[in-house]
């Protein structure tokens, strides 16, 4: 039984060795991305067990994510290999220091793991499955497997699910209200207050989005720089906020699932609401100053003290 078990897509990605748009940025350097995989890997680095579970060409690009994601001590013995499709890639463009303007370009329709399905994938046993809202998008098969692996069932692992909207992704209009539907499954959600508003148009903030979502026991509402909201039922008692660190952005890329991460990481330890998210604003402070999707995230002892510093560091 692994703490945790993290399941979705991973690219290969491409980031920019000098900001500027796509259509003149001249190299890029090979880096690795796939938000779930993100997770597992800032988890694994700071001690926990955690497999990543997903499906990956049998080409150069696969051997690359699977070695990687390993080299974190993630279990990738479930990864499978798919021989007719490929390993999907992405190319991501930067802005100028701290503006991070970017575009990204999904080379991914049609690779290994958007063809996940229930048929093919099986989770394994562990204590939390964490999922999100991008592999809803990918086909309706992983869509399906999703569905599937949410469903109440007496033996369900703690679900928790990022929403991670990513309207470039989705092919018809139904993505709002199939990622609203996941979440309200879920028994951790994650949600920016900014996505809240574009794909279900709540633009009276973390109240009005826990209007909305009042199912999961947890809900972690995420306001960027200035810090996150976590209600736990039963509401509304347990509300607690906590601003975020302030850094010099570099890039927010992976600052969300470094958060999630952190989060996880504390709840797993049975920490209290101030700590875990003051646990997922430390690990997004080590993503948020990192080029690339992956921030090696503080260690425990580490983020242990950080955390305990006095409230008035804290904002
Ligand atoms: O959260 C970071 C991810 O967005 C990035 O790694 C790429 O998984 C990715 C996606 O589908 O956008």
């Amino acid at each position: 039984f692994v703490d945790v078990v993290a399941l979705g897509e991973s690219m290969v990605a491409f980031l920019p060795t000098r900001p500027g748009r796509l259509a003149e940025v001249p190299s890029f350097d090979r880096s690795i991305g796939g938000a779930e995989s993100n997770v597992a890997c800032a988890l694994a680095a700071a001690g926990h067990s955690v497999r990543w579970v997903s499906r990956v060409g049998a080409d150069g690009f696969g051997d690359h994510l699977v070695e990687t994601i390993g080299s974190y001590g993630v279990d990738v013995s479930s990864v499978r290999r798919d021989p007719s499709r490929p390993t999907g890639v992405y190319f991501r463009t930067a802005g100028d220091r701290g503006t991070d303007a970017h575009e990204v370009a999904y080379y991914r329709a049609g690779s290994a793991a958007s063809a996940m399905s229930v048929a093919n994938v099986d989770p394994g046993p562990g204590r939390v499955l964490h999922l999100s809202g991008i592999t809803a998008a990918l086909s309706d098969q992983c869509l399906a497997l999703l569905r599937a692996l949410t469903a109440p069932r007496p033996d369900r692992p703690l679900i928790s699910f990022d929403v991670n909207h990513r309207p470039g992704l989705w092919r018809g209009t139904e993505g709002p209200r199939v990622l609203l539907e996941l979440a309200r499954g879920a028994d951790i959600v994650f949600v920016g207050e900014d996505e809240a508003e574009s794909a279900w148009g709540v633009t009276g903030g973390p109240e009005e989005i826990r209007e909305l979502l009042p199912e999961p026991e947890v809900l972690v509402v995420k306001q960027g720089a200035r810090g996150a909201v976590e209600y736990r039922s039963p509401t509304p008692t347990h509300v607690t906020f906590e601003p975020a660190l302030r850094v010099t952005l570099v890039a927010t890329t992976g600052a969300g699932d470094a958060f999630a991460a952190g989060y996880l990481s504390a709840t797993l330890r049975n920490l209290p609401a101030r700590e875990r998210l003051r646990h997922g604003h430390l690990w997004a402070a080590a993503a948020l100053t990192a080029p690339g999707d992956l921030a090696v995230p503080p260690t425990r002892d580490t983020a242990d003290r950080l955390a305990a510093v006095a409230d008035d560091v804290w904002g």
